[in-house]
C-alpha cells in the first residue's frame, strides 16, 4: 500500500514507507513514519526565553534570535495537528521556592545579571507560575497535549517524559523550539540515547548566537547522523500534509 503520493520534493516513498528530505539521511531511518509513532516536541518557548523582559532579553542577547523559529513553528503546530499526531511541550522552570535550583545555577545567571529565581520585568525569572515562564500565546498548547515541566536543560531529566512516550508508542521526536544548542539538543541527546529516531526542525529552532546554532545543526549530521536527522518545517510539513 501506498501511504503517500504526490510529486513533492520534500519526501519521498515506497511501498509501507515514508522519508522525508533530511541530512545526512533520509528521515526516519527505516521509514515508519505515522501519527501514531510520532511527536512534535516543542522546548521551552517561553517568554523567559523569546519574550521581551524575560530572561534571555534581561541577559542582553538578540531576541530576534529565539523568535525567528516561531512562524514556522506556528505552521508545523498547525499541520502536525491536522495530521494527528502527538504533541508535547516543554518549560523549563524552578519551584517558588527554588528547593530544585542547583546552587551554582543560580550563581551563573546572577553573574549575567538574570538571577534565577530573582524579580524581574515578567515576574521572578525562570519561576513556575510566573508570567515570563509561561509559553508564548503563538505556541500555546491545547488542551490534552502534555506539557513537561523540567527542572534543567534535558527534557528526560528529573521529568516523566520517558514513561508518557512508551506508553503511547511513540517512537519518533520531531524536536523544535529553543534553544538549538543548549535545552533542544541536550534534549535530543538524551532521547537518541533512548533509542528515539529524532529530527532536529533547523528553522523551528534558534539559538543566541548565530554561530552556536549552526554549529548545534551541523553537530547531529556528523558519523552518518550521530543524534538523528535534520530537516527545514517545510519538509516535514509537507510529508504529513501529502
Ligand atoms: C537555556 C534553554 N538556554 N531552553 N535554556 O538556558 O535552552
Amino acid at each position: 500500500m501506498m501511504r503517500w503520493r504526490g510529486t513533492s520534493p520534500d519526501y519521498h516513498c515506497s511501498m509501507n514507507s515514508t522519508y522525508l528530505d533530511s541530512r545526512p539521511y533520509r528521515w526516519p531511518f527505516d521509514g515508519t513514519l505515522h501519527p501514531d509513532n510520532t511527536v512534535l516536541l516543542i522546548i521551552d518557548m517561553q517568554i523567559d526565553f523569546c519574550g521581551e523582559g524575560g530572561y534571555v532579553d534581561q541577559m542582553g542577547y538578540d531576541l530576534s534570535l529565539t523568535r525567528a523559529p516561531i512562524e514556522p513553528l506556528r505552521a508545523t503546530l498547525a499541520a502536525a495537528r491536522e495530521w494527528g499526531c502527538h504533541v508535547m511541550h516543554t518549560r523549563e522552570g524552578h519551584r517558588p521556592d527554588l528547593a530544585d535550583l542547583p546552587e551554582n545555577k543560580r550563581w551563573r545567571s546572577r553573574q549575567i545579571g538574570a538571577g534565577i529565581g530573582d524579580p524581574g520585568p515578567c515576574g521572578r525569572i525562570l519561576v513556575r507560575g510566573e508570567d515570563g515562564w509561561d509559553i508564548i500565546p503563538d505556541l500555546a498548547p491545547l488542551p490534552g497535549e502534555p506539557v513537561i515541566d523540567k527542572p534543567g536543560k534535558g527534557s528526560f531529566y528529573a521529568t516523566d517524559l520517558d514513561m508518557l512516550l512508551r506508553q503511547r508508542g511513540i517512537r519518533n521526536i520531531v524536536l523544535g523550539g529553543i534553544t538549538t544548542d543548549v535545552c533542544v539538543h541536550t534534549t535530543m541527546r538524551e532521547a537518541n540515547d533512548r533509542g528515539f529516531e529524532c529530527l532536529l526542525l533547523t528553522d523551528g529552532t534558534g539559538a543566541t548566537d548565530p554561530g552556536n546554532h549552526e554549529a548545534a545543526i551541523n553537530m547531529v549530521q556528523m558519523q552518518g547522523g550521530v543524534f538523528g536527522a535534520v530537516a527545514e518545517t517545510a519538509a516535514f510539513i509537507s510529508a504529513i500534509s501529502s
